[in-house]
């Protein structure tokens, strides 16, 4: 890879999250990282960290320049090539205190380290071919996962799981262009035989993308988890039940209709998914600019959310221009909305606006626990619509819709009078396609664009 990049630059940074805990921990890494722990560290008797052994651990001090202590510290050596860099590698335990790892930071740039910048330590390791661009971008789906669905899939693709397809496609097209150039040899009959076996290899790698490319729509809600919005008329009871859902008074609940007036939102982790609850303003015409603004965001929330339940007073009749309001949010949402008639507890109409509709009370823990059931329920229809183990980011997935694209290009062309030229040409650059997209061969700006979303120290 033709980057340009100051490997040789020894650099230093704080891994551990900012605040409170009992454990603090700083990574150095590059050619330097064991001189430069030399220079800050003190072991007893003539101890030094550059004779001992890589991959061992070692209880010290660090001490500054003027000789006073700064903590008592664990040292863990490692030594290239088998570090996450790739290069000589220093992690220092200490005591977490603001002060005491500012120091010691201090201490390691004063002996020759640099402050890392985001993402550098895994940029080295890509660059080192540690790890490729698809892993690296695992590690920080990884850090930021917010279900267990999304961790497990980083997990796997941190293991080199879509790494491996990857690899699969390029060696698929490898053996289609090897093919094409041999074409090359052959009398026109001959060579059609070479065509069918090109259409076949690609074909395969088409069918392969369409699968990894079906579970993008559902990329955010297994990143970010699920948003669950209560949608409905003025004082039909969301904020009742989103209290009821999220175990706790977090809405005001009145019996004046226009009680909520902005967006209130609670998240709560369910069955290893984020669930984030949003509670809205009613819907009704209101002269009230307050109120009017407050709808207006309901709408939206109800655009944004993955489910909305869409809650009508069961317990009084329906006005003409209620009804309106949502036989318009049914036929917008209808794949995403879980009925819902509240107020079971009393007397019921029935509003025939759904064939089928949940009655719930928020006065009744039976009610809730049916109600919760149906948001699981649909939250895994949602997911069984998935057709692919793989998360994939908007990069990743740009770089295969253009690849797709390239494929379908060269499939047309796979007829009588076959020009291999140019299928040789598109394979080719098929190929640079795949390579961008493993790291293999990527600008700086584009590995920097990579970068960018990454913390220090990672
Ligand atoms: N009987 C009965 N009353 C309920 C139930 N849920 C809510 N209420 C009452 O209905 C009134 C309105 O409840 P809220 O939860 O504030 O309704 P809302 O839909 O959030 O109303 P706005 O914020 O004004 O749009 C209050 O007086 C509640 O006590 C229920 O399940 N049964
Ligand atoms: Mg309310």
């Amino acid at each position: 890879m033709a980057l340009h990049i100051q490997d040789e630059q020894t650099i230093v940074a704080q891994c551990s999250p900012k605040g409170a805990g009992a454990i603090g921990l700083i990574r150095i890494s590059g050619v330097n990282a064991v001189h430069i722990a030399d220079k800050i560290s003190q072991f007893s008797g003539t101890k030094k960290l550059s004779g001992q052994s890589s991959h061992t651990i070692h209880y010290g001090k660090i001490v500054d320049p003027q000789g006073s202590t700064i903590d008592a510290v664990l040292f863990l050596l490692m030594r290239a090539p088998k570090t996450f860099t790739g290069q000589d590698t220093v992690e220092i335990t200490c005591h977490n205190n603001p002060f005491i790892l500012e120091a010691i930071i201090a201490c390691t740039i004063k002996a020759g380290a640099r402050l890392a910048d985001a993402g550098e330590f895994t940029k080295r390791a890509v660059i080192n071919k540690k790890i490729d661009l698809i892993q690296a971008e695992a590690i920080k789906d990884l850090i930021h996962a917010n279900s267990q669905e999304g961790l497990k899939r980083s997990l796997a693709q941190l293991e080199g799981t879509l790494s491996h397809d990857i690899h699969f496609f390029e060696q698929e097209l490898v053996k289609a262009l090897a093919l094409s150039e041999a074409s090359f040899e052959f009398i026109d009959e001959e060579s059609m035989e070479f065509g069918i076996q090109i259409k076949k290899l690609i074909s395969n790698v088409i069918a392969q993308i369409a699968q990894l490319q079906k579970s993008f729509a559902q990329q955010k809600q297994i990143r970010e988890g699920i948003r669950i919005a209560l949608i409905g008329s003025v004082n039909a009871g969301k904020s009742s039940l989103f209290n009821a859902l999220i175990g706790s008074d977090r809405a005001i609940v009145t019996d004046q209709a226009g009680t909520t007036r902005d967006v209130i939102e609670a998240g709560l982790y369910k069955d290893g998914l984020y669930w984030t609850l949003i509670d809205t303003a009613g819907l009704r015409k209101t002269s009230n600019t307050i109120e009017a603004a407050g709808i207006e965001r309901s709408y939206k929330e109800a655009q944004k959310a993955d489910i909305v339940l869409l809650i009508i007073d069961g317990s009084v009749e329906l006005s003409t221009s209620e009804k309106e309001v949502y036989n318009d949010l049914l036929s917008l949402y209808a794949s995403k909305i879980i009925p819902v008639h509240s107020k079971s507890d009393m007397p019921q109409i029935d509003h025939a606006l759904f064939p089928d509709y949940l009655k719930v009370s928020s006065h009744q823990d039976d009610s809730i626990a049916t109600l919760d059931q149906a948001i699981k329920a649909k939250i895994a229809d949602i997911f069984t619509h998935d057709g692919s183990a793989h998360l994939l980011t908007t990069r990743q997935h740009g770089l295969l819709l253009a690849l797709d694209q390239k494929l379908n290009e060269i499939l047309p062309l796979l007829k009588e009078d076959i020009a291999y030229e140019l299928v040789s040409h598109h394979l080719q650059e098929a190929l640079s396609g795949l390579a961008e997209l493993t790291g293999k061969s990527i600008s700086e700006q584009g590995m920097d664009a990579v970068f960018r979303d990454f913390c220090v120290g990672k």
